[in-house]
């Protein structure tokens, strides 16, 4: 691939990318420099979480999967009442394998539903508008492509029947923690009484577990971090030099935060379009977190975000927790 240098390089950022590109030059400019992992999946970075997610030191998939495979009726019962009509409403939904089960099994019962799954990927919202009617025939399927908060609005505007959520995969713990607290308050915000949540998040548990988790051996984690330099460089027109820059993960048993970074190998400046970014040595880039919860925390945050938590469900070795809630 030709080498963009700064002078070279088409720097016109367009108008889809203008947020990235802000976002990208106000966290490198901040001191700790720092990236929003929100970022990670482009295209390559949704690859590279599907390799990770079946990988064999990354556990949170396959505990979430046990639960929802294993533990599929009582779920079900957990979230809905006889005659209920209901929406199945999914944030984040990707190819919505876990809730596959929950759908199937809603369908053998012939449940009075329709599924929303809402996603920011309008790839994700066709893929699933097209196969789930493939796989699942008989279900009453409306995809919504856009921000989580602004398709409940719509979805709100559509039907006025009791909703259930599905918010899985410990998405929640990708946000610092009172960004997950004032998340699930607007969510509350956004519900009714008697609405209900189902929301996965991944337990503290032995550290060396967990930090093995985001430090695999095959390096698929530390490319994943690396990804969001690559993606930088094509899409804000950059010059990283992806090879100084090393991937760092930690795990914090106390706070239950672990947190990844990537450290300059050495001094250097990179531009990103007309700005240029300065790295000390040893300088980091904080890129993510992957909160881990106690069973009490998870209760508390519903507590604090007016929802009563009302049931609990967990894989066999206790890592993962799948939590009902109700509004
Ligand atoms: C999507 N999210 C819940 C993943 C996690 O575990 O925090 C993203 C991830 N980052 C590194 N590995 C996986």
């Amino acid at each position: 691939n030709p080498v963009i240098t700064p002078e070279k390089a088409n720097c016109t950022i367009s108008e889809e990318n203008r947020q990235f590109y802000a976002d990208v030059i106000a966290g490198l400019k901040s001191e700790p420099k720092h990236l929003d992992s929100k970022y990670f999946y482009d295209a390559n970075g949704d690859k590279l979480f599907q390799e990770l997610m079946n990988c064999d030191e990354y556990y949170p998939t396959n505990c979430e999967l046990e639960i929802f495979s294993e533990k599929t009726a009582e779920i079900c019962d957990a979230l809905i009442a006889d005659g209920d009509a209901f929406d199945l409403i999914e944030l984040g939904a990707g190819d919505a394998t876990k809730s596959s089960f929950l759908l199937k099994y809603l369908l053998d019962k012939n449940a009075d539903f329709t599924y929303l799954p809402i996603d920011i990927s309008d790839n994700v919202i066709s893929y699933l508008n097209i196969t789930l009617p493939v796989t699942l025939p008989g279900i009453k399927i409306t995809g919504l492509n856009g921000e989580y908060f602004q398709m409940l609005k719509k979805a709100a505007t559509i039907s006025s029947r009791r909703k259930v959520v599905l918010f899985l995969g410990s998405n929640i713990g990708n946000m610092p923690i009172n960004d997950a607290i004032e998340f699930c308050r607007e969510l509350r915000g956004n519900l009714s009484e008697g609405d209900m949540v189902l929301i996965g998040m991944d337990l503290k548990k032995d550290p060396r577990v967990i930090l093995a988790a985001y430090n695999d051996k095959d390096g698929i984690t530390r490319e994943f971090n690396l990804n969001l330099l690559r993606r930088i460089n094509r899409e804000l027109h950059a010059d990283f030099n992806i090879d100084q820059f090393e991937h760092y993960p930690t795990y914090d048993p106390e706070s239950g935060a672990c947190k990844s970074y990537l450290i300059s190998l050495q001094d250097q400046e990179v531009m990103i379009g007309h700005e240029k970014v300065s790295f000390k040595k040893d300088e980091y880039i904080y890129m993510e977190i992957s909160q881990k919860f106690t069973i009490m925390q998870t209760d508390q945050i519903a507590i604090n975000t007016g929802f009563q938590p009302v049931g609990q469900f967990f894989d066999t070795k206790k890592w993962f927790i799948d939590a009902v809630w109700v509004a």
